[in-house]
């Protein structure tokens, strides 16, 4: 891979071949580089097209967000830094090379660190915060500008289908190691009722759709928010969802894949400086049956996750990169027990949301 960036991809975007090449970030679908030559730093990515199968999309969307927060920027409206995407020298936002993959490179932001768990109260506040002010600062622009990369990314009942379809045929002989998540998984059948009476009455936004800590950059020289990262799933819908991935990814105190699920839990300090952080930055817009929906966001995305983990196990592995063997599945039990642990502080969480 590295021989073919430097002979193929970089002088696309006219960086010499002696470039330092590393790998960056903990991205489970692209790969993503840093590119550091003499004269310039940037963060090249191969998107992975069998899950962006409409990969130009994707980069247009990436570009169209990029375009309307530098706008709020120059108004004063939006306070954190962009990331920009680097033009190649044909002045394309990407280039295609067919069976060597589909090359996107985007500006990389000098003293920038990101973190895997949230240690405290403070951090979690600020990050929620963060994307709050970015949700509002894209709260004017129509949600149809932008395309759908993936269509029904967070739509539950299509992935408990997907799930149920893998239990049925369990072409690995997998299920006999993960029976019982599988079937707390389909269980849930009440979520699916509420979510279908909730999403009528929601407004389309332009939403994130992958709120995850790692995807906040925070300025290591004081760990101040920086910037949000990862627009690859910028499209239209539902903020309860952002919300909820933030509450999924801040609130252990154990990483996404820890196996240590006696420590996986919601911690409700946690929960509610997210409340407070993201309320502040989004509290007039929301409407009330949005606020409302939050809670609501929180359990589909914590479930959900853990229902597209179990899928991707039970099937071979094919979407998630793996590290480890039955990695997709320890991330799967991650994710449900959080969710229960969610389930298990009902009253105490809504409560911050009132
Ligand atoms: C994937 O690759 P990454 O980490 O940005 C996934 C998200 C999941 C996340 C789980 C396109 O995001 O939906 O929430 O893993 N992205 C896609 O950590 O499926
Ligand atoms: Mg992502």
């Amino acid at each position: 891979m590295l021989e073919l960036i430097r002979q193929q991809v970089l002088p696309h975007f006219g960086i010499p071949n002696d470039a330092k090449i590393s790998p960056l970030g903990n991205g489970h679908i692209n790969d993503t580089f840093l590119i550091r030559s003499a004269d310039s730093e940037l963060v090249l990515q191969k998107i992975n097209t069998q899950v962006f199968r409409a990969p130009k999309a994707l980069v247009n969307n990436a570009a169209k967000v990029s375009e309307h927060l530098s706008q709020c920027a120059a108004q004063g409206g939006y306070q954190l830094q962009l990331i920009r995407p680097v033009m190649t020298r044909e002045q394309q936002l990407a280039v295609d090379l067919g069976e060597q993959g589909f090359w996107r490179a985007i500006s990389y932001l000098p003293f920038s660190q990101s973190i895997e768990v949230v240690h405290s109260e403070a951090e979690a506040e600020q990050a929620a915060r963060a994307f709050g002010h970015f949700a509002r600062a894209l709260s004017q622009v129509d949600p149809h500008e932008l395309e759908d990369v993936i269509p029904k990314f967070h739509h539950l009942p299509g992935r408990i289908e997907a799930l149920s379809k893998a239990v049925a045929e369990d072409p690995l002989g997998r299920l006999q190691h993960c029976r019982h998540w599988a079937e707390l998984a389909l269980s849930q059948q009440s979520l699916l009722v509420e979510l279908e009476d909730t999403c009528a009455g929601l407004p389309l936004r332009i939403c994130h759709n992958d709120t995850k800590i790692n995807n906040m950059l925070f300025d290591k020289r004081d760990m101040s928010s920086m910037a949000i990262i990862d627009l690859d799933t910028c499209m239209k819908g539902f903020l309860m969802y952002d919300f909820g991935d933030m509450v999924r990814t801040f609130c252990s105190p154990e990483a996404e894949d820890s196996t240590a699920l006696d420590k996986v839990r919601v911690r409700p300090e946690v929960f509610a400086a997210i409340c407070r952080g993201y309320l502040a930055e989004l509290g007039e817009v929301l409407t009330p049956l949005e606020r409302q929906s939050l809670w609501l966001g929180a359990r589909v995305i914590c479930l959900m996750i853990g229902v597209r983990f179990l899928t991707d196990y039970l099937l071979g592995d094919k979407y998630f990169h793996i590290h480890r063997e039955g990695h997709n599945l320890d991330r799967a039990a991650n994710q449900f027990t959080l969710y229960l642990s969610l389930l298990q502080q009902s009253e105490a969480l809504k409560a911050c949301l009132v």
